[in-house]
Order: structure tokens, then C-alpha cells, then sequence
């Protein structure tokens, strides 16, 4: 297959363009880099040493003798210049991670929260609009969010992105329909993960698109298969308070001696998947495209749960760290359960990696390895999700032990 990666250059996009280009598809990405520059405007780096998109691509090129393309291109800007791209491209698949991802990030400051809504309400509507326009039925397969669901159960478990409802007509009887899941979003990220659900449940019933979307939990640990292949091939690898995310943070954490960062009390339940999975998920749902008339597939794509707090516990008994309870910057449940159903991709044959496989201590060893390169005064999550939370959480006497001294 021809495929088109959009945000390919980024922490999943990437994996996942050497793993299907191991399979022998065509691979086009198309990037335009803002990740690399919201490093730089953060003034952080990958833990590990990420080398130019074209050069990984050469790289690529010369271990395994397969191409990978790389095409400069805001698809949230220029929504000309993409359309003609998939004129001229035609690809069979779109594979759509260019969205900015961090919750924390979006939650900056107000130039933050507008940059994050027009980059991915753009970015998804300019691809919907541009398939539509240019008549090319390929499958789109989006990187969505658990955290469109919200995260508290009442003890049943969230289905795969539609719920049964009954309804009461006027004449009194009780009509059947599916509806997507009630979505609570809990950062402006991940409503734009929300309204990005409402475009494709749009363009799949009118312009009979043809559109899964992934609803993804937290992606850990940061070798695949392919980014082992050769040093220059390494995956990204965000550690900061921004783009990190919680069980890669703790076991960079636990790697420089810095305290784990558990906000509040670690109640907070959440869904994981390790990065191999993931790129193996996006396999999987590439092979089972809806058809054109069919409505959005939604698969959960995670494999496993668990408490913050757990996962200290957790890394702190297999390295030795310690455990910082911290106040916590976010607006959010301070502890819920968390029960997903996840049985399309089981039944279409993932064998799920674990936690306990043995991979944290290969993230540790990883984190050891380029510790050099990590900056402790941007470990602490600054962001905070509303001014009266940043108040509070500046005033805390351990956060202010963290800090390093300036
Ligand atoms: P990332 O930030 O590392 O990668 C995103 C890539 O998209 C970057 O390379 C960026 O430069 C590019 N991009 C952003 N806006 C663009 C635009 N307008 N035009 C062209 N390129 C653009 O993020 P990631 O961790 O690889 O996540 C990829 C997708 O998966 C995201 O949509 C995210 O919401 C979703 N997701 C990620 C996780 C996770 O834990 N990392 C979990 C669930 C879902
Ligand atoms: N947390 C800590 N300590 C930390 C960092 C985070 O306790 O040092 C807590 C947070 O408060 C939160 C939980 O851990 O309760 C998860 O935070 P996270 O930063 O790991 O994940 P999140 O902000 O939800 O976002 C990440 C990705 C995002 C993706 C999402 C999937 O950045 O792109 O959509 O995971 S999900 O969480 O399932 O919605």
C-alpha cells in the first residue's frame, strides 16, 4: 500500500513508518516539524539524540535498502498545497498523528489553547475536506484519545467508542440506537480529540469516508523493533513536565535519582499501551477498513490499566527511588477506576505486551545512558489547568524543595 504518515516524524509517527515500511508498504511522511520547534520554544530536547527527518531516512535506507519520503507541510495551514500533495500522491491510507498531543502543553497559557485548537481542528478538517475534494477513498486511521471518554467508570466498562442507549418515544416505547460515548474531555487537547470525533462521524455519513479512529491510551517505553536497528534510528524520547508522560517520566525519574512526580494523591487510574503495540494496533487496523457507508470504526487501543501511585510503587521497587507526593497542577478526579474494553484488536490478534516484560528496565536503562543530556529543572509539570490551581501549587513547600537551585 501507498501510504501518506502524517506527523510521521513524531514519538509513535515515527515507529510506526519504519514498522510498516518493514512490511513492504510505500511510505510518504509528511511533517512539518513544529514538535522539534516546540522543543526549542520550551528550551528542552529528546532524552535521546534524534538525528534530521532526512537523515533518519537515510539511515533507514541504508540498513534495510527500503525509501521513506519525507514531505515538508503544515497540514493545519496549507490546506492548498496538501490537497495538491494527495492529488499528486494518491496514497491508499492516511495515518493521521499531526495533532500537538501534550495536555499539559495546551494548558500553558492562552496562547497555547489556541494554538492547540487551530493546529488540530485544522489539521483533521483539512484532511476530511481535502479527501473529500479530491475524491481519493482512502482509509484514514486517526490517533484519538482514551481521554475523550473521561476516565471515572460506574462499574461498567467504557465500550469501543459507541454506547447502547434505550429512548423513550412519545408513543412510550423504547427506541435502540448507539451513540458515540458521552465525551468529557479533561484538557483542551483532548477536546480537540472530541471535536475531532464529531468531523469524522460528519464525513463518514455524508461523503461516505472511510475513517477509524484510535482511541489511544498513554504510549510508553521508546524502542520498536526498527528503532533498535541502528543507533541513529532511536525513537524520541520526551521527559519533560509538557510532553512527558507519566510511566516514561517515572523511570527517567528513577534513572537520574530525581523523586517520582505523583500528582496528588496518584488515584488517578489510566490506560496504557507499549510503543511496540501501538505501531502493531495501527497494523492491525490498516488490514480491517471499514467500508465506504459503514460508520466510524472505534477501537480502544490500549492493553492494560493502572494507579498512578501503582506504577511508583511499581518503579520505585525495581530501581530504589524514592516517591514525591505533589500537588497536583491538573484539574482532574483525584482517584477512579478505570475499566475499557479493548476486544476488537484482541480478536483481530494482538498478544499484548506488559508492564511486567521486562521493557521498564530496558526505558531505565535507556534514561542512564543519555542522562547526561537531561535538564533536572525541566522535570517538575509547571502547567498548571487553571490560575487558582498555579497559585496553590507554586506555594507548596515540596514542589519548592524540587526545584533545583537557580
Ligand atoms: P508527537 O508530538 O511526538 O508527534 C506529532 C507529530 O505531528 C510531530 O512530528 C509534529 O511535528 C507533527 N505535526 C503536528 N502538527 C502538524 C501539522 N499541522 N502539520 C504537519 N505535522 C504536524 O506526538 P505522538 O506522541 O507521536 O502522538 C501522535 C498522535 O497520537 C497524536 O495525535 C496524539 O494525540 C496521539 N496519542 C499519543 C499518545 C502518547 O502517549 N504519545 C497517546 C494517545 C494518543
Ligand atoms: N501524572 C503524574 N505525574 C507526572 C505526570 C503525570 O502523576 O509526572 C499524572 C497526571 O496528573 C495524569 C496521569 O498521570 O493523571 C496521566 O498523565 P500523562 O501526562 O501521562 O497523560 P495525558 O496527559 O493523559 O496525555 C497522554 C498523551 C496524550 C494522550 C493521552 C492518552 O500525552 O497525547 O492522548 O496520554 S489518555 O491519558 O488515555 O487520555
Amino acid at each position: 500500500m501507498k501510504i501518506a504518515i502524517l506527523g510521521g516524524d513524531g514519538f509513535v509517527g515515527w515507529p510506526t513508518s519504519l514498522h510498516l515500511s518493514s512490511l513492504g508498504h510505500e511510505i510518504h511522511i509528511v511533517d512539518n516539524l513544529s514538535r522539534r520547534w516546540i522543543d526549542t520554544e520550551l528550551g528542552v530536547q529528546s532524552l535521546t539524540p534524534m538525528d534530521s527527518i532526512q537523515e533518519r531516512c537515510r539511515i533507514w535506507r541504508e540498513v534495510t535498502g527500503r525509501r521513506l519520503s519525507f514531505h515538508f507541510l503544515d497540514i493545519a495551514k496549507e490546506y492548498d498545497r496538501f490537497k495538491a500533495w494527495l492529488e499528486e500522491h494518491r496514497p491508499d491510507a492516511v495515518i493521521h498523528f499531526a495533532e500537538q498531543r501534550a495536555a499539559p502543553y495546551s494548558m500553558k497559557s492562552d496562547r497555547h489553547k489556541v494554538y492547540t485548537v487551530n493546529n488540530n481542528v485544522n489539521a483533521t478538517h483539512n484532511v476530511l475536506a481535502a479527501l473529500v475534494e479530491t475524491g481519493i477513498d482512502a482509509h484514514l486511521v486517526h490517533l484519538g484519545t482514551m481521554g475523550v471518554y473521561g476516565y471515572s467508570t460506574i462499574g461498567a466498562a467504557i465500550p469501543e467508542g459507541y454506547l447502547p442507549v434505550g429512548i423513550e418515544t412519545l408513543g412510550g416505547e423504547t427506541v435502540q440506537q448507539e451513540i458515540l460515548y458521552p465525551t468529557r474531555p479533561g484538557s483542551v487537547y483532548h477536546m480537540t480529540k472530541s471535536l475531532d470525533q464529531i468531523l469524522f462521524q460528519f464525513y463518514a455519513q455524508n461523503d461516505g469516508l472511510r475513517i477509524t479512529d484510535l482511541h489511544q491510551g498513554i504510549v510508553w517505553g521508546t524502542h520498536t523493533e526498527q528503532t533498535r536497528l541502528h543507533p541513529q534510528l532511536v525513537n524520541r524520547f520526551d521527559y519533560d513536565g509538557d510532553y512527558g508522560t507519566v510511566l516514561n517520566r517515572f523511570l527517567i525519574q528513577a534513572a537520574i535519582g530525581y523523586p517520582l512526580t505523583v500528582h496528588g494523591t496518584g488515584g488517578q487510574t489510566r490506560a496504557f499501551i507499549h510503543i511496540q503495540d501501538s505501531v502493531r494496533c495501527i497494523e492491525l487496523a490498516l488490514g480491517d477498513a471499514p467500508k465506504q457507508g459503514e460508520r466510524v470504526r472505534i477501537f480502544n487501543q490500549m492493553t492494560e490499566t493502572h494507579r498512578v501511585r501503582d506504577l511508583a510503587n511499581l518503579v520505585a521497587r525495581l530501581t530504589g527511588a524514592e516517591v514525591a507526593f505533589l500537588p497536583n497542577p491538573r484539574k482532574e478526579a483525584e482517584e477512579n477506576d478505570l475499566i475499557v474494553q479493548n476486544d476488537q484488536f484482541l480478536a483481530l490478534g494482538l498478544d499484548p505486551i506488559r508492564l511486567q516484560d521486562g521493557l521498564l528496565a530496558e526505558v531505565v536503562d535507556v534514561a542512564k545512558k543519555f542522562a547526561h543530556r537531561i535538564d533536572r529543572s525541566r522535570v517538575p509539570a509547571v502547567s498548571a489547568w487553571t490560575k487558582d490551581i498555579a497559585a496553590r501549587v507554586d506555594r507548596d513547600p515540596e514542589r519548592k524543595a524540587l526545584r533545583p537551585a537557580s
